[in-house]
C-alpha cells in the first residue's frame, strides 16, 4: 500500500489534498492511504466535520522501504522524520522543487494556489466521479491556502475550480463559509506559546544561514499581539535551541490583508525592516498587503 503524506504542522490544504488523492487513487484501483504528520488544526477539523470525512491517522515514522507519495511539500525538513529510509514514488505539490531523488519518480508540480487545486484538476481532467464530500474538502483546501483568493498565490484556475467544485457541493454563501473556516482557524484557546509559533512553521536555508518563519493566519490579530512578550521570548529560545540565524513570527490579518511580524532579536528586526520596508511599533513590524510566506516573504530573503 502507498502511504500519502502531507507536510509537518499539517494545514487544511495538505490534509484535504492527501485525503482526496487517496479517494482518487482508490477509484483507479490503486491501494493508497492518507496520513497526517501531526495534530490537525481547528480549521481542518471544522472542514472534515462539515463534509463528514474522517480525519487521517497521525504518524511520525514508517517502516523501512514503505512506498510514499509526498503531497503539498517536497523538502526533507518538512517531511516525515525517517524519509531517508522510505521509497518516494510520487510528489504532488505547488511549491518550488527542492528535493533530489535517487531514481526517476512521478513529479507533478503546478504553480497553482493550492495542492487541492491540482487534485481537483485530476478529477475533472479524467472525468473521475467526485462525491459531494470530496468536492467539499477540495474546495476548502483551495479557500484555505489562497485565503479565499486574497493571497497573491491565487490563480484564475483556483477561482474556476472553486466554482466548479461548488456546483457539486452547493454552498449558498461561500464568503460566509470561508469566514467560518478562518474563525475556526483563529480559535486557538489557551494554546501553548511554542505550539502557537509552530502551528504553521517552516525553516529555510538562506545565503547567511538557516531561518525559521512561523505564520499565524487569523481573523483576530490581538490573539497574537496580546502575547507579544511571551512570543518574542520563545522565538529567542527557539533560535538558540535550533541553532538558527533568526526566527520570525508573522501574524497575518486575513480579512484586512496586513501583517504584523515579531522577531527573535534586534538584528532580525533591522533585517526585516530593511527587506520589507516595515513600520516598527515597539518591535511589531507592520507591512500592508504582506500575507504570503511562499510568494512574498521567502523570495525576498532568498534575494538578500
Ligand atoms: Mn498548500
Amino acid at each position: 500500500m502507498k502511504h500519502i503524506i502531507g507536510h509537518k504542522n499539517p494545514d487544511t490544504d495538505t490534509t484535504c489534498s492527501a485525503l482526496a488523492y487517496e479517494n482518487f487513487l482508490s477509484k483507479q484501483g490503486v491501494d493508497a492511504k492518507a496520513f497526517a504528520l501531526g495534530k490537525l488544526n481547528k480549521e481542518t477539523e471544522f472542514v472534515l466535520e462539515q463534509f463528514g470525512v474522517e480525519a487521517p491517522e497521525q504518524i511520525t515514522e514508517l517502516p523501512h522501504g514503505t512506498e510514499i507519495i509526498l503531497l503539498d511539500h517536497n523538502e526533507e525538513k518538512q517531511s516525515i522524520d525517517n524519509l531517508k529510509d522510505l521509497d518516494i514514488v510520487e510528489i504532488i505539490d505547488h511549491h518550488k522543487v527542492k528535493i533530489e531523488t535517487d531514481k526517476p519518480i512521478s513529479i507533478f508540480i503546478k504553480p497553482l494556489g493550492s495542492s487541492c487545486s491540482i487534485i481537483a484538476e485530476k478529477y475533472f481532467d479524467t472525468n473521475t466521479q467526485l462525491s459531494k464530500s470530496i468536492a467539499g474538502i477540495l474546495l476548502s483546501g483551495i479557500i484555505s491556502d489562497t485565503l479565499f483568493f486574497r493571497s497573491p498565490t491565487t490563480t484564475d484556475v483556483d477561482k474556476k475550480l472553486v466554482e466548479k467544485l461548488n456546483d457539486i457541493v452547493g454552498i449558498d454563501d461561500l464568503e460566509d463559509f470561508s469566514l467560518k473556516m478562518f474563525d475556526a482557524k483563529s480559535d486557538l484557546g489557551d494554546i501553548d506559546v511554542e505550539d502557537l509559533i509552530r502551528l504553521d512553521y517552516k525553516t529555510f536555508d538562506f545565503s547567511d544561514g538557516t531561518y525559521g518563519i512561523g505564520v499565524m493566519e487569523t481573523t483576530n490579530i490581538d490573539f497574537g499581539l496580546n502575547r507579544k512578550d511571551e512570543i518574542v521570548a520563545k522565538l529567542k529560545e527557539i533560535k538558540e535551541k535550533d541553532n538558527l540565524k533568526g526566527v520570525f513570527f508573522v501574524i497575518v490579518d486575513i480579512l484586512n490583508e496586513k501583517s504584523y511580524t515579531l522577531c527573535s532579536g534586534e538584528n532580525e528586526i533591522e533585517l526585516f525592516k530593511k527587506l520589507f520596508n516595515a513600520t516598527d511599533k515597539n518591535g511589531v513590524l507592520f507591512v500592508d498587503k504582506l500575507v504570503s510566506r511562499k510568494k512574498q516573504i521567502v523570495p525576498v530573503f532568498e534575494n538578500m
